[in-house]
């Protein structure tokens, strides 16, 4: 596929003849191998290194450059980091990718096919962790001093396979064949400690606390070097690995005993960073979980203090130089870790300790859904991390002082406020009382916060409350998923949208253009034919490429709904089948996505998709005028491919329930007209597309809420009082995996609304279906899409961020010597 404009350099050809005997002489200095004999796999290594070493000149030059200036920093504390393949986003972010593809190509090397031997990152489930790596994108990209602290788990999200329709999980081994973009810092490893007792005992006038018996747990940091676009900044993704100091067994006393002792220690410790956890989005007490969180957060918060302490200054004046950001409430103990290091580390009062934390730490909320919220026993918590427990006892003790003098007897706030209730500790009370500022991810999100969740909250410290809508980083989401929109848009508007996404308004003029038009489309059918042709080759199933391609990718779930999709899918195939003449628009149904393993409900969902496609694809009445794919083990790189092809993006969650949705944004981003509730994000990419731009439909978030408060509605009676609901619903029991479906909708009260939105829906969709005829106007509101989506690009959350919350200032990197 031809570079963009954007990441071609056309240099000369001494440049490319000179990379062209580089990779020769590196292929066989490394592998003592000719081109011939090279397997892909050591092609990749080599193409890797050779980027790598581009890539550390200017991280050891970023890093001088903040430590010499001693730049403002913010660290994105986050337990996933969902950050997909590196080797191509690193060369577009270099400005090399069209010189490396070019080189190699006259190798006879495709670049673009060496890039599948890099594992995929997976180190995420889902939206918060795509999250988190497209802000890491930006902040490089916008010249911010920002970095991401997490965990490098050995197994990231399991791998999906699809065997008779259903869902089995595999382990993700990701680092099998070796990591090329990560460093060990074994120099920089620090200790954490678990368990023990701790006393506290008078010394020099004042209490210290003495921390004995606990069990030391060394951690190793692996840093990734994050680089920025079209300027000299390279950050650092710092990612924790748990390792034991003590070696694996003790030669001197070697006994069997001693040796099984020995390795059972050794795999307790690296337990800590083994796995990812699955979200079920139902909060699970687990005592891994948790010693997952503290690991993280202690390790991640001592390296910041002593990196702080090298520059010398006062650690008063942190709140100046360092900002911490927590990614929902799983890394909120670094609220009690801070206050540890200061009072217990560093000699500081609870006061002046107080002072700072509450300044150097942000929280951001992902989820309303009441069963995510993060809940620890007490118990569990004070044996774990005894010194941890005292800190949040006495910050809950007075912080409930406080509310008492605000809200003298009224017991029932106090207790709802408070950090520590019914023997549970409330990592989201912890989280707003121990931080500047609280926001949510989109408008709507942020009013229910204020509304609803933290209600009593935000009539105490209404100034903590603010809004942040997310956005994804363009680069990946269009520059590198869709390289020839990305052209196009170059030839267009000029390669300025890279760094200014807001430049992509500039596309308004040429969206009712029918030259442009015609280019537009072009486009988007190579990309369909380029997802026609991998569904192919993965299913043996031919679709296609002129139907509708309407696709829903996401994470499996009840709030997500799509059963609600499946039931139109039932519902246009009831009609065709009675009436296989009907004039209707062919349509691929295109569904992936992981179910949480324990997530009954959600891996039945997957078995009826399945099972509605074998129904649908092999009916011949049907003339293929309905496709139905699953396609098994969605992530980042298939969402790469996926989203540039679509044309519907299905945003069709239950209103109220998803906080903002990033995938809407991505969809948009490629030209594709949403159908969606006015939920989360769709809601502002309907005020920037306009009304005639998007697809809405169903109930609205302050109608569910207030079903929600009087007890629901009555599934049985929308079953009964439309043909078309009960016709659907009835078919679900021809497969015996789909009746817990089919109960949990009746009989639970259809707790999703999916049977209450159904009507609208279907109209929606034809709707959706009329417009497609009509390309004219169909083209228009997917330019119009695109021209629009510089909103929801990520530079604009991370500048609002780092202006109105971090107080970053940028900081281009002047790369003066040695280069
Ligand atoms: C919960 C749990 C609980 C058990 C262990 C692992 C785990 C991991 C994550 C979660 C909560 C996930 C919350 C989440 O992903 N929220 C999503 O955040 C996106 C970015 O802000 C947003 O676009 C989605 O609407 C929101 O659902």
């Amino acid at each position: 596929m031809a570079p963009t404009a954007n990441c071609i350099f056309t240099r000369p050809s001494a440049d490319k003849a000179m990379l062209r005997q580089q990779f020769i002489d590196r292929l066989a200095a490394l592998y003592g191998k000719t081109l011939d004999e090279a397997s892909e796999l050591d092609i990749y290594n080599v193409i890797a290194s050779m980027v790598r070493e581009e890539i550390n000149r200017r991280w050891a030059v970023t890093n001088r450059y903040y430590k010499e200036r001693k730049v403002k920093q913010v660290y994105y504390f986050s337990m996933e980091f969902l950050i997909g393949r590196l080797l191509t986003a690193n060369m577009l972010n270099l400005g090399i990718y069209g010189l490396y593809k070019e080189a190699l190509a006259e190798l006879g090397v495709d670049i673009d096919r060496i890039e599948q031997q890099e594992q995929d990152a997976g180190l995420g489930n889902g939206g918060l962790g795509r999250l988190a790596a497209c802000f890491l994108d930006s902040l490089a990209c916008m010249n911010y001093a920002g970095h991401g602290c997490g965990i490098r788990y050995k197994y990231g999200l399991f791998e999906q396979k699809i065997i008779d329709g259903h869902q089995f999980e595999l382990p993700d081994n990701w680092l099998k064949e070796g990591y090329p973009w990560e460093v060990r810092k074994a120099d920089k490893a620090v200790t954490v400690r678990f368990g023990g007792q701790v006393r506290l005992e008078e010394s020099g006038g004042r209490l210290v606390a003495v921390h004995e018996n606990y069990e030391a747990v060394k951690a190793v940091p692996y840093d990734i070097p994050v680089v920025g676009c079209n300027n000299k900044t390279v950050n650092t993704l710092r990612l924790w690995s748990a390792e034991t100091d003590k070696p694996d067994f003790d030669f001197s006393t070697f006994s069997r005993g001693n040796y099984l002792k020995a390795m059972e220690y050794k795999y307790a410790v690296e337990a800590i960073s083994q796995i990812l956890y699955p979200d079920d989005t139902y909060q699970e007490g687990r005592l891994l979980r948790l010693k997952q969180q503290y690991f993280l957060v202690s390790a991640g918060l001592q390296s910041i203090v002593r990196r702080y302490k090298k520059l010398g200054e006062n650690l008063h004046f942190l709140p100046d130089y360092v900002a911490i950001h927590i990614n929902d409430t799983h890394p909120a103990l670094v609220v009690p870790e801070l206050m540890r290091i200061l009072m217990d580390e560093e000699g500081l009062g609870w006061d002046e300790a107080w002072r700072i934390t509450t300044g150097c730490v942000f929280y951001t909320n992902h989820t309303v859904m009441p069963e995510a919220l993060e809940k620890w026993p007490t118990d569990m918590l004070r044996s774990l991390l005894p010194r941890i427990y005292m800190i949040i006892e006495e910050i809950n003790e007075r912080f409930c002082r406080e509310l008492w003098r605000s809200y003298p007897g009224d017991w029932e706030r106090i207790r709802r406020m408070a950090v520590i209730a019914d023997n549970m500790v409330h990592m989201a009370n912890l989280a707003v009382v121990g931080s500047a500022s609280v926001n949510g991810v989109a408008k709507i999100h942020t009013e229910i916060l204020k509304k609803d969740v933290f209600k009593l909250f935000y009539e105490y410290c209404p100034h903590k409350f603010n809004n942040k809508t997310n956005g994804v980083t363009h680069r990946r989401w269009l520059a590198k998923a869709n390289p020839l929109l990305a052209r196009l848009l170059d030839e267009t508007i000029g390669p300025a949208w890279l760094n200014h996404p807001e430049d992509l308004v500039f596309l308004h003029p040429y969206a009712s253009d029918p030259a442009f038009q015609a280019r537009f489309a072009k486009v988007k059918q190579f990309n369909k034919e380029r997802l026609a042709a991998y569904i192919q080759d993965r299913l043996g199933l031919a679709i296609d490429p002129c139907s509708i391609f309407d696709i829903q990718v996401k994470r499996i779930h009840a709030y997500k709904r799509q059963l609600l999709n499946i039931l139109h899918i039932l519902h246009l195939y009831d009609r065709l089948t009675a009436q296989p003449d009907l004039d209707i628009v062919p349509r691929t149904f295109i569904f992936a996505g992981k179910a949480a393993p324990g997530y009954y409900f959600a891996k039945r969902i997957i078995k009826l998709i399945n099972d509605v496609a074998a129904l649908v694809n092999s009916d011949k009445r049907i003339c293929d005028k309905l496709k139905v794919v699953f396609l098994e083990n969605y992530n980042v790189s298939l969402a790469e491919l996926i989203i540039p092809a679509a044309d519907l993006s299905e945003q069709i969650s239950t209103a109220s329930r998803e906080a903002s949705g990033t995938g809407n944004m991505k969809f948009m981003m490629n030209g594709a007209i949403t159908i969606g509730t006015l939920d989360g994000a769709n809601i502002e990419i309907k005020e920037a597309v306009g009304d005639d731009n998007i697809i809405i439909f169903g109930l609205t978030a302050g109608e569910v809420l207030n079903y929600y408060k009087n007890g629901g509605y009555n599934a049985w009676q929308e079953y009964h009082g439309d043909k078309r609901v009960k016709a659907v619903l009835d078919r679900l029991l021809t497969w015996e995996d789909s009746r817990l479906i089919y109960d949990t909708v009746l009989n639970n009260n259809d707790e999703f609304f999916v049977l209450k939105d159904f009507s609208t829906y279907i109209e929606a969709q034809e709707r959706a279906a009329k417009y497609y005829q009509d390309s004219g106007k169909w083209w228009n509101m997917a330019i119009h899409n695109v021209a629009y989506a510089g909103y929801f690009s990520s530079d604009r959350t991370i500048a609002e961020y780092a202006i109105g919350l971090w107080r970053l200032n940028r900081a281009v990197i002047v790369d003066s010597g040695g280069q």
